[in-house]
């Protein structure tokens, strides 16, 4: 799991003025290890062409042998055969989840703070988004930023959990991050939104694997 962590990218269609497809091809090219789709926001696509978008992005994920999530939407989860969901605070319980879904699912959780890592690990998430580190503007409703010690907080109550961090994160974060206990970086606009998604991703990967060979 902490493997798949390293370069997490999430992408929905409005995290890009491009075709979603081609931005998730090219990050999938730069390396990507794990994918999550989430839909939300503005103009996030609904129904019919929400399920046609996420089929499309799981084909796509499995030909480069990247593991599937979706956030939130357990239902369209299972209805598709993704590989896991995500969830916040405010969603359907681990615990809930856990009784309706295929037993190798990833199932994760987003943290902010020590008790809901506390949490998550009690409930048997696989691994927490732990966030938002800094400032962004791609989540509309995040709450205020932990920065670097808040990650060093939460791995001192959960030294074993796979952690991934998200918020506002750009390249040179990558190896602080990890040295405070980060098994890898999640990451919406700083690939979406970059003119070169395939070389933005290879150069997240290289940060991050160049810390899990032991820097
Ligand atoms: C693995 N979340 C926290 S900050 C943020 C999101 C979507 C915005 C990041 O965008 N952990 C995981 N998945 C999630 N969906 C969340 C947490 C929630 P940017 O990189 O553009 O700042």
């Amino acid at each position: 799991m902490k493997e798949l962590l390293q370069v997490y990218f999430i992408l929905g269609s409005n995290n890009t003025d491009r075709d979603p497809l081609i931005v998730l091809e090219e990050a999938l090219q730069g390396g990507v290890t794990l994918f999550q789709f989430r839909e939300k926001g503005d103009h996030a696509l609904q129904a019919d062409v929400k399920v046609t978008l996420a089929q499309q992005m799981k084909e796509l994920c499995h030909r480069y042998n990247v593991p599937f999530i979706v956030n939130d939407d357990v239902s369209l989860a299972l209805d598709i055969g993704a590989d896991g969901v995500h969830v916040g605070q405010d969603d359907m319980s681990i615990t809930d989840i856990k009784k309706r879904c295929p037993e190798d699912w990833i199932v994760g959780v987003s943290a902010t703070n020590q008790s809901e890592a506390e949490k998550a690990v009690a409930d048997g998430a696989d691994y927490i988004g732990v966030g938002p580190i800094f400032g962004t503007n791609t989540k509309k409703d995040a709450k205020r930023p932990i920065g670097l010690s808040g990650v060093k907080q939460i791995r001192a109550v959960a030294p074993s959990i796979p952690i991934v961090a998200i918020g506002g994160i750009q390249l040179t974060d990558v190896i602080p991050l990890m040295k405070v206990g980060a098994d890898g970086v999640s990451i919406i606009s700083a690939i979406s939104q970059s003119e070169k998604p395939m070389q933005a991703t290879q150069a997240f990967a290289r940060h991050a694997s160049y810390f899990h060979q032991g820097m």
